[in-house]
């Protein structure tokens, strides 16, 4: 495993999650080549997505099956302003690189949003750190570790 995942499930178990990272040298970087490299459905895959409102960042956790809808995040934060965190923001705000941003783990909380229709499945998968491996956990351990909201942010 490399220096980013042994970070991640350091970090992990202090959040109380013991995280079995799989590797998958063909890549997992988007949700489609993880649901493909993992053999599940596009929606069981977790999207760590990290955004910018009103200057503080915020992670969306979203399904691989859904596009964020940006006016319905802003409204759901009450935020005036909201916009995609740049790769540099993303990596300052948790520590990891995007296409392996991991859902939970960062030095400081992030306000923090779940996809409701993640929570639908027994199972799903998320970055563990790298653009390469991901773990599987159930979606209310998903939500308690990433201390998320749950919320309809997707569009329709
Ligand atoms: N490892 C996979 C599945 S767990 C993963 O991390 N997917 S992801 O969706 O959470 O991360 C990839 C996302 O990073 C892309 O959907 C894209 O929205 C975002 N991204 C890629 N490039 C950029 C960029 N230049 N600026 C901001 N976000 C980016």
């Amino acid at each position: 495993m490399s220096k980013a995942t042994d970070r991640f499930m350091e970090a992990a178990r202090a959040f109380g999650v013991r995280v079995h990272a799989r590797r998958f040298p063909e890549g997992t970087k988007t949700a489609e080549d993880a649901a493909r490299a993992i053999g599940c459905h596009v929606g069981q895959i977790v999207k760590s997505l990290v955004f910018v409102a009103d200057g503080r960042p915020v992670v969306a956790l979203t399904s691989g099956a859904n596009r964020v809808d940006l006016e319905r995040l802003a409204e759901l934060l009450g935020a005036a302003e909201i916009r995609r965190a740049t790769p540099e923001e993303a990596r300052t705000a948790t520590s990891f690189a995007v296409g392996g941003t991991p859902p939970f783990g960062y030095p400081e909380r992030i306000r923090t949003l779940i996809d409701e229709d993640l929570l639908a499945y027994d199972e799903v998968w998320a970055a563990a750190g790298t653009p390469d491996s991901v773990f599987p956990l159930a979606p209310a351990e998903l939500r308690r570790a990433s201390g998320a909201t749950a919320a309809d942010l997707k569009e329709s």
